[in-house]
């Protein structure tokens, strides 16, 4: 957006005026902070309908294929600062909203974070949606509309305790609701033939209503949207009952719809079987599946022109029935024959993998989709006779269906013509350990596409101070086309710039200071080195790891005070699975640590520890710009990608990591010796773990841990109950299958590295900056870009 095209500050003033008094129904001098934040985000709101319109205008003038995202997750964080840097209003929209005497951040700060997704794959859809508006990718994202995203996260004496999230307990400016836009939803029931064909009678049916919210791109050029349904009763009441005064009975249908929609499953990385969430990944494919055939059939074009103008992207398996669901319309409702139903449905579909975890793969029982979605299941099966038929030579390994279990994994690979890993490594291992099989026989389907991040939301909007000093000595530009950030690179050796740099990096770690001495009551020394590891809590990312090194630390300063050690602030973030017990304690032993360390006066704040609850994309925005060091530490083979890797690295930060996912792609581009590479490779990890000794001998061989595990078991940071962690410890010496153990003394030797490195200010000056200049790899453009080119086979509307 050109510049002259932007309203003025006095503009946006009177909009804004005008929408607290005839969309709030506020005089000004009554309007709350919630009243400006509304007010506000109607006005910018106004200027994205405009694009929005535009480009659905021209999507369709210009027969354009879409591509259309299905996801369970969309992790999107605030909406109002995002749009108004994109819309270039972001300076626009603080000078009119302080001319009204209203400070800028509070406003910007009183709107909830849509959080309807758990972590990494929730927020690359967030992250690809920008992205495909940016690139002028015509395109719908499909979710749920969740009325409570994920759970708020306190502790409670350190324990994890989780209450409901409550969204849209307020007006949520940045959705249009569609009540025309809804399809029937059908479930159980039975199979019928009617004519020689089967008929599918749902036993029960709901509504899928849709709300829409405009997705605008870099530069408001293009825009989007994100369609999430929520389910609504097919019939509104039972009036017999109503009328019978049961009222509590004649309200039923309408609940037992409602709880399609009502909460995100909390688990990350692990699958529970749960019939509900079956219910609700065939609730969303269906209702999507049902828009896109409406759309098609009303451009005019016929079914065998499905792949011509539509590419269904899968976000993992969870919306994987959507092969079965594109072959029950194609030939249930269209009368086409069953193979060139599959022929099309595979051209249409894309697969993206997002773990090897065996634990998140889906597998539901027959017996279960057999009752949820029993004609579902006739044509799995058939997909799966089909396919055995067609490949025998290896029929004997693949299938769909085994041991009374549909493999959601092996449906998706079959039902589409590409299926990606999120980073190379991840790839590689797909095709090695994950589908070896199915790789042998469909030479090519599998292709990887390294994961990237919006650097909008991730440079521009959350490190203002960095953003500017880039654009004053390279200039803008860099914000769509990422790989001109290598145009800093020589700054690297130029001593202003470089202080510079580290000036915009304190100015954010003082920000965070205040906001920690504020929120924790935890004073730290912006000089400190800020150390950070925020992600979801999972044995396989080691925080456990981590908190045993940092008490190794404590103990060496308790033993040495004289030594000279590199203040540090460790900072963790994140929330546990609400089931998954050992998580919890992981959450409950840095708490406990933090504690004792915080309080210990031998430590003299040389080292502390800072755990804020309630870790959502909002204090990621807070976090990642103050951050020194990149905690990216997880048993090698079992990350698939990450994305926070990337968004730290960007920001300056340098990165304590091992070879595994996205880390290993990081290191190539910012250079080995711009990095603190610990730890077994992939190989190394599988190859150790043939040792049933491994952790024993792990731990005999190094003092230190032996001490840390010993200070643990006696209680020393859990005094009141000493046997709190015996499992924790336990598990330590007898199994410790992410081999904490194993690569403790590298990552203490790594963290040592760091030490040194950190006391050479130039030095780490000089590597911080040569991270941000390295990372345009890391783009989700490029990422987007590249789905386009090799599975969408779609081209830019720009
Ligand atoms: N990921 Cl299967 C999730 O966040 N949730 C999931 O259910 C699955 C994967 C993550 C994965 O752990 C990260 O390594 C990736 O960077 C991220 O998906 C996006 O691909």
């Amino acid at each position: 957006m050109k510049d002259t095209q932007l309203p003025s500050a006095e503009t946006v003033r009177e909009e804004i005026l005008h929408h607290i008094t005839f969309s709030m129904g506020k005089d000004p001098d009554h309007a709350s902070v919630y009243d400006w934040r509304m007010a506000l985000s109607l006005a910018i709101r106004d200027r994205v309908v405009a694009p929005w319109f535009a480009a659905t205008r021209r999507t369709w003038e210009e027969k354009r294929k879409r591509v259309y995202y299905l996801s369970m997750e969309f992790l999107i964080g605030r909406m109002l600062e995002d749009a108004a840097i994109n819309l270039g209003l972001r300076a626009i929209c603080r000078e009119a909203i302080e001319g009204l005497g209203q400070d800028w951040e509070t406003v910007v700060e009183n709107e909830p974070d849509a959080a309807l997704g758990n972590g990494g794959l929730g927020r690359l859809a967030a992250c690809y949606m920008e992205s495909m508006a940016t690139l002028g990718c015509p395109g719908y994202g499909y979710g749920i509309r969740y009325e409570h995203g994920l759970f708020k996260q306190r502790f409670e004496g350190g324990r994890q305790v989780e209450t409901p999230e409550d969204w849209l307990k307020q007006r949520h400016p940045w959705e249009f609701e569609r009540p025309e836009a809804a399809y029937e939803i059908g479930f159980k029931g039975h199979v019928e033939t009617l004519d020689g064909k089967p008929h599918w009678i749902p036993g029960e049916t709901v509504l899928a209503e849709a709300y829409d919210m405009p997705i605008i791109g870099w530069e408001g050029k293009w825009a989007n949207t994100l369609r999430l349904w929520s389910a609504k009763p097919t019939e509104l009441f039972d009036l017999a009952r109503f009328n019978h005064g049961d009222y509590a009975a004649a309200a039923e249908p309408e609940a037992l719809a409602r709880t399609l929609s009502r909460v995100l499953y909390p688990d990350d990385t692990t699958y529970a079987g749960k019939e509900l969430r079956l219910k609700q990944e065939y609730f969303l494919t269906s209702a999507a599946l049902q828009d896109i055939m409406r759309r098609h059939l009303a451009s005019g074009y016929t079914l065998e022109e499905l792949p011509d103008y539509v590419a269904i992207q899968m976000n993992d398996t969870h919306p994987a029935i959507a092969g079965p669901e594109l072959i029950r319309i194609l030939v249930d409702l269209h009368d086409m024959e069953f193979e060139t139903a599959l022929e099309i449905t595979m051209q249409c579909l894309g697969y993206t993998n997002h773990t090897l975890l065996p634990e998140a793969l889906e597998r539901w029982a027959t017996y279960l989709m057999g009752t949820v979605l029993p004609r579902h299941m006739q044509i799995i099966e058939k997909i799966d006779s089909w396919h055995r038929r067609t490949y025998p030579k290896r029929a004997h390994f693949v299938g769909i269906v085994k041991h009374q279990e549909v493999r959601m994994g092996e449906l998706a690979f079959i039902t589409s013509h590409k299926v990606n890993g999120v980073s190379a490594l991840h790839t590689e291992l797909i095709k090695r350990n994950l589908f070896p099989e199915l790789d042998a026989l469909h030479p090519g389907r599998i292709i990887n596409q390294t994961n990237g991040i919006t650097p909008r939301r991730w440079l521009r909007m959350a490190n203002p101070a960095l953003s500017h000093l880039i654009i004053d000595t390279i200039g803008e530009g860099w914000e769509a086309d990422l790989d001109k950030l290598r145009t800093l690179e020589p700054y690297a050796d130029d001593a202003g710039f470089r202080e510079a740099f580290m000036g915009a990096k304190r100015h954010n770690k003082v920000h965070l200071a205040e906001w920690v001495h504020e929120s924790q009551g935890i004073t730290i020394d912006p000089d400190a080195i800020f150390d950070i590891q925020v992600k979801r809590i999972h044995e396989y990312k080691r925080q456990l790891l981590n908190i045993l090194q940092t008490i190794a630390d404590w103990h060496a300063i308790r033993e040495n005070p004289q030594a000279d050690f590199q203040p540090r602030v460790k900072f963790f973030g994140g929330k546990a699975a609400p089931g998954y017990h050992t998580a919890k304690q992981i959450i409950r032993l840095i708490n406990d640590v933090a504690r004792v360390v915080n309080n210990d006066p031998y430590v003299d704040g040389r080292l502390k520890i800072v755990y804020p609850p309630n870790y959502n994309v909002s204090m990621a925005e807070r976090l990642i710009p103050a951050a020194d060091l990149s905690e990216q530490i997880s048993t090698a083979g079992k990350e698939a990608s990450g994305t926070g890797n990337m968004k730290f690295a960007l920001n300056g930060a340098l990165t304590i990591g091992t070879l595994d996912g996205a880390n290993v792609e990081i290191r190539e581009q910012v250079g080995a010796e711009n990095f603190f590479l610990f730890g077994m490779t992939a190989d190394e990890v599988m190859e150790r773990r043939r040792d049933p000794e491994h952790a024993r001998n792990a731990i005999l061989e190094s003092q230190p841990l032996q001490d840390v595990l010993q200070m643990i078991a006696e209680g020393r940071f859990s005094p009141e109950e000493p046997e709190r962690y015996h499992d924790l410890v336990h598990n330590m010496w007898h199994s410790d299958y992410f081999l904490v153990a194993s690569d403790f003394e590298a990552y203490r030797t790594a963290q040592k590295e760091v030490d040194t490195a950190f006391a050479d200010r130039a030095g780490w000056a000089k590597m911080a900056v040569l991270n941000t200049a390295r990372m345009g790899f890391f783009s989700s453009d490029r990422a987007i870009k590249g789905y386009m080119d090799e599975i969408w086979t779609t081209r830019s509307a720009l």
